[in-house]
């Protein structure tokens, strides 16, 4: 196990890489240039910057994450090929710094989704992101856009690009017409012309899961199931198609058994990240994102360590969303304090496990 930080970048994170050295056990960061717009070629001058940024503090870059993939390339219009040959670039140039995973989703629109960046926990007076499907109904995905961004406090949020959302209309119109068969259609069109060359430079590609784990506003998405992921990586046999397993999108179905979706995948060498926190389920698609400790959710982390250390004990981990405490101001989900304590607790678990599993 790898343990990293999610890290948007000096000017753009409250977070300080120093900050991110100091929490013990962490060896990197998952890195991210915010700025960049879905297909556009992340360039090798801003690539440099940001590794070297990141390894003066001490840490490394080996896994970047939102490399978005453009609309046309999941809805395969006439543009795919140009946003393709983009994605190409942008792989040969992260490889060049030394990044050996993208992380990255094929979700139609929406990355993650939540109806509250900052829903109060009563009982320690904590808040955390939320989801109920019912706020929901009542709003178009124009309204939720429109809410998520009033209540970011002026930070940008991964998969919610400005300039992606502003094309909201139009984009959901291209989606009319996909159905889950043409968009892994169009997944294994783009796999199959991009992992040559992640194979070519040393670079695995990790598909996120969708976030809520389940199609939202109708449209089609697969990744959120033991099946679906079958599904995904069937279309491309590489080992540089791989997956990043985040265990909060995944519980939001609590038929998902997540310990066993880490095993099956991990067993086959096709899980290249993990993304770890706990959700606690409230009714029916209705849930907060909760401490890490499995105490204070739905999930069995003791269980997923474990998991992780039979069937892929070298992939790269990082404590996914924490909530807000201590009176953090900072964006929603990515603070520091409550990762930090999501790391010390996860590399604690770590420990146990390996000594157990050991002896
Ligand atoms: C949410 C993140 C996701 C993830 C992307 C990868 O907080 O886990 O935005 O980075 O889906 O493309």
């Amino acid at each position: 196990m790898k343990m990293t930080f999610r890290w948007f970048g000096a000017n753009s994170d409250t977070v300080t890489l120093e900050n991110i050295k100091q929490i013990p056990g962490m060896t990197g960061v998952m890195g991210f240039l915010d700025y960049k717009a879905a297909g556009e070629v992340w360039l090798t001058d801003e690539i440099e910057k940001y590794v070297s940024e990141v390894n003066s503090a001490g840490l490394e870059c080996e896994v970047i994450e939102s490399v978005n993939v453009h609309e046309d390339i999941k809805t395969g219009t006439g543009n795919r090929d140009k946003y393709i040959e983009n994605y190409k670039i942008t792989i040969r140039n992260l490889a060049k710094y030394g990044v050996k995973v993208i992380v990255y989703n094929f979700m139609p629109v929406f990355d993650w989704l939540r109806t509250d960046l900052a829903r109060l926990i009563p009982q320690d007076g904590s808040s955390s992101l939320y989801f109920n499907e019912k706020d929901l109904g009542e709003m178009g995905p124009l309204d939720i856009v429109k809410r998520t961004a009033e209540k970011s406090q002026g930070f940008s949020l991964p998969g919610w690009e400005p300039e992606r959302l502003a094309e909201l209309e139009k984009t959901l119109k291209q989606y009319e017409n996909i159905s889950e068969s043409k968009l892994l259609e169009n997944y294994k069109y783009f796999l199959n012309k991009i992992i040559p060359v992640c194979e070519e430079v040393g670079i695995t590609m990790a598909c996120h899961p969708d976030d809520p784990a389940w199609p939202i506003f109708n449209l089609p998405r697969v990744a959120h199931t033991q099946q679906g992921f079958e599904k995904i990586l069937s279309l491309n046999n590489s080992p540089y198609h791989s997956l990043c397993l985040c265990t909060g999108s995944l519980a939001s179905n609590p038929e998902n058994d997540i310990p066993s979706i880490i095993s099956k995948f991990g067993e086959l060498n096709r899980v290249a990240c993990l993304h770890i926190r706990n959700i606690k389920t409230l009714g029916y698609r209705h849930f907060r994102e909760s401490a890490h400790l499995s105490s204070e959710g739905d999930l069995d982390m003791y269980e997923i360590v474990k998991a992780m250390f039979r069937f892929c004990p070298n992939v790269y981990v990082r404590p996914d969303h924490g909530r807000m405490i201590w009176n953090e101001a900072a964006r929603p989900g990515y603070g520091l304090y409550d990762r930090a304590l999501g790391a010390a607790y996860l590399n604690g678990l770590w420990e146990a496990v390996v000594k157990n599993e050991t002896k």
